[in-house]
C-alpha cells in the first residue's frame, strides 16, 4: 500500500468497526429449530470482510447532505445480501472454495445443505431488515417513506436477474469456454455480477439523503465505472496476489477456466484500465462541487488494494 493511502486506510478501518457495530444490532438470535442456519448466517457475517458496499451507503447519503440513522437497516441489508452471495458462489456447485475472508467458507463449516439454506436466509432476511426502516422514527414523515420505498426497489433490482444474479448466471455458462467469450459478454458480466450491488449501494445513500433523479443517474454511472475497476483489481490480484493477502485462495479463476479482463488485456493494460476508470469516476464526483474527499480516498484505495 503506497503511504499516500495510509491516512484513509486507518480511516477506512475505523468505518468499517462502526458498520460492524450497526450490522451486529441487525443480526439475528442464534435460538429456535432454525439455530443451525441461524449460526451460519451469523458465521458468514462475521467472518469479516470490507464492508464496502455499506459504506458506500453511508458516504454517499453523506455527499447528498444527509443526516439521521435511515441508512443503517439498508447497510445491513446490503452487507447480508453481498454476503450470501458469498457463500453461494464457495458453493461446490459453483467455484467450490474453502477459504474466505481468511475463514473457512460455511457450507467447509456447516455442510452443503445449510450453506445454500443460509444464502437463502440472508437474502430474505435482508428484504425484512431493509424494510425496518419504515419503522424508525424519521418514516413518519410521508417524504421519507417515499424514499425508502424507492431503495428498496433499486435494492431488489440490482440484486436481482437483472443485476448481480444475472451476471452470475453468464459467468457460470461462460466458465471452460475460454476466449469463445466475447469482451461485450465479459463486460456484461463484470457489471452485473460485480459492479450492480456497488452501483445500489451508491444509488441508495443518494435517494435516502434527496438526492434528485438526474444526480442519481449521475451516481449510478460513476459507480459503474468503479464497479468495474474494482473486479479488473479483483482479477489483477487473483493472478499477482498471495493466499495471506486475500484470505482465500488465488489462481482460483485459472483453476475454474474462467476468462477475465486479464485473459483478455493482460497485466499491464488491465492495471492502466483501473487506473484511467477510477479517475473518471473521481473527475465525475467533483463535478457534484460536493466535499467527496473520503469517498475519493475510498475509491482510490479500493483499485490500490492488495485483498
Ligand atoms: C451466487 C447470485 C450469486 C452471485 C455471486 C459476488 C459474486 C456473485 C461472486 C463472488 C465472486 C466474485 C469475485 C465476485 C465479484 C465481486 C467481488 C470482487 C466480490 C468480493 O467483494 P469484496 O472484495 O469482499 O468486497 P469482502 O470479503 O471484502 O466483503
Amino acid at each position: 500500500m503506497k503511504p499516500e493511502y495510509r491516512q484513509t486506510e486507518s480511516e477506512i478501518g475505523e468505518k468499517a468497526n462502526g458498520i460492524n457495530r450497526i450490522l451486529q444490532t441487525y443480526l439475528p438470535e442464534e435460538k429456535g429449530f432454525q439455530k443451525t442456519v441461524l449460526e451460519a448466517m451469523n458465521y458468514s457475517i462475521q467472518a469479516g470482510g470490507k464492508r464496502l458496499r455499506p459504506m458506500l451507503i453511508a458516504e454517499c447519503f453523506r455527499l447528498f447532505g444527509g443526516s439521521g440513522r435511515i441508512t443503517e437497516p439498508f447497510m445491513a441489508a446490503m452487507e447480508m445480501i453481498h454476503t450470501y452471495s458469498l457463500v453461494h458462489d464457495d458453493l461446490p456447485a459453483m467455484d467450490n472454495d474453502l477459504y474466505r475472508r481468511g475463514k473457512k467458507t460455511t457450507h467447509a463449516v456447516y455442510g452443503e445443505a445449510m450453506g445454500i439454506l443460509a444464502g437463502d436466509a440472508l437474502l430474505n432476511y435482508a428484504y425484512e431488515t431493509a424494510w425496518k426502516a419504515f419503522e424508525m422514527d424519521e418514516a413518519r414523515d410521508p417524504m421519507v417513506r417515499e424514499r425508502v420505498i424507492r431503495a428498496l426497489g433499486v435494492l431488489a433490482r440490482k440484486a436481482g436477474v437483472y443485476g448481480m444474479v444475472g451476471g452470475q448466471v453468464a459467468d457460470v455458462e461462460s466458465e471452460k469456454k475460454g476466449l469463445e467469450i466475447s469482451r461485450e459478454k465479459l463486460e456484461f458480466i463484470h457489471y452485473n455480477k460485480t459492479a450492480a450491488l456497488i452501483e445500489a449501494s451508491m444509488m441508495i445513500g443518494s435517494i435516502l439523503a434527496g438526492a434528485d433523479p438526474d444526480e442519481v443517474n449521475r451516481i449510478e454511472k460513476i459507480a459503474q465505472k468503479i464497479g468495474l475497476a474494482f473486479q479488473i483489481q479483483d482479477d489483477i490480484l487473483d493472478v499477482t496476489g498471495t493466499q495471506e493477502e486475500l484470505g482465500k485462495p488465488i489462481g482460483s479463476d485459472e483453476k475454474n477456466q474462467k476468462v477475465t479482463y486479464v485473459t483478455f488485456e493482460g497485466v499491464e493494460k488491465s492495471a492502466a484500465d483501473v487506473e484511467r476508470l477510477s479517475g473518471q469516476a473521481i473527475e465525475e464526483l467533483k463535478g457534484f462541487g460536493r466535499e467527496a474527499g473520503f469517498l475519493e480516498g475510498l475509491f482510490l484505495w479500493l483499485i490500490h488494494r492488495r485483498k
